[in-house]
């Protein structure tokens, strides 16, 4: 199983690169951010409370989304291979992941983080809050809040792949062809050093 992470802020092309890549690769894509909002489209009791914190720009409590996670690594054995998209967010959610995939005997595979200035970030996330109707686009105050929880809480998380050797840094600007090129690259690689061929 090859597992990895695309990493990076709020806004970064994690979603969109996502998309492509599974397609490529036949990935299971688990997204947490796609994962709550299906619980508020469905109108849950956990939906409720992500919809409160989610429209501040706070994360959701740990034990939400590693209950999420938990459940849908258990629903795809299957795979070939999982894409975390939006998770880990904080070192604890990173902890479990490790633990998680240890139980299934397989590990992360390596990290791509995606480098976007924090400028571009907002101008992103603004222009998808026109068309998007997602209540937490719409805001510059939300959407600068999401950023400083990433600064606060989720930034951490690549310090813990880092020991690892696991992360590897792509510029996150440029056309969404260009991104996605880059990131194909390092997956092949780490594929090929993984098979023992180089
Ligand atoms: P997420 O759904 O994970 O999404 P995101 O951070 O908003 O953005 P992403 O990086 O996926 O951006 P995208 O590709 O779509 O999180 C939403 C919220 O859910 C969080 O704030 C949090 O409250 C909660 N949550 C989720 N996971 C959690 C967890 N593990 N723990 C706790 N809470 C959690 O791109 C954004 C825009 O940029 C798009 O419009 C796209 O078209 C555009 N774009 C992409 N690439 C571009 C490029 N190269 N050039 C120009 N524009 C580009």
């Amino acid at each position: 199983m090859f597992n990895l992470i695309l990493f990076g802020p709020p806004g970064s092309g994690k979603g969109t690169q996502s998309e492509k890549l599974i397609s490529r690769y036949n990935f299971k894509h688990l997204s947490t951010g796609d994962l709550l909002r299906s619980e508020i489209h469905n109108q849950t009791p956990l939906g409720l409370e992500a919809k409160n914190l989610m429209d501040k720009g706070h994360l959701v409590p740990d034990e939400v989304v590693i209950g999420m996670i938990s459940s849908a690594l258990d629903a795809n054995l299957k795979t070939n291979g999982f894409l975390f998209d939006g998770f880990p967010r904080t070192s604890a959610q990173a902890e479990a992941l490790d633990k998680l995939l240890e139980l299934k005997k397989t590990s992360i595979a390596i990290m791509l983080a995606l480098e976007v200035s924090e400028e571009e970030l907002v101008q992103r996330l603004l222009k998808r809050g026109v068309t998007s109707g997602r209540s937490d686009d719409n805001n510059d105050m939300v959407i600068r809040e999401r950023i400083a929880e990433y600064h606060r809480k989720t930034a951490p998380v690549a310090d813990h792949y880092h020991k690892a050797n696991k992360v590897v840094m792509v510029q996150g600007e440029g056309t969404v062809d260009e991104i996605f090129n880059a990131l194909c690259s390092e997956i092949d690689k780490r594929i090929t050093e993984i098979n023992g061929t180089v």
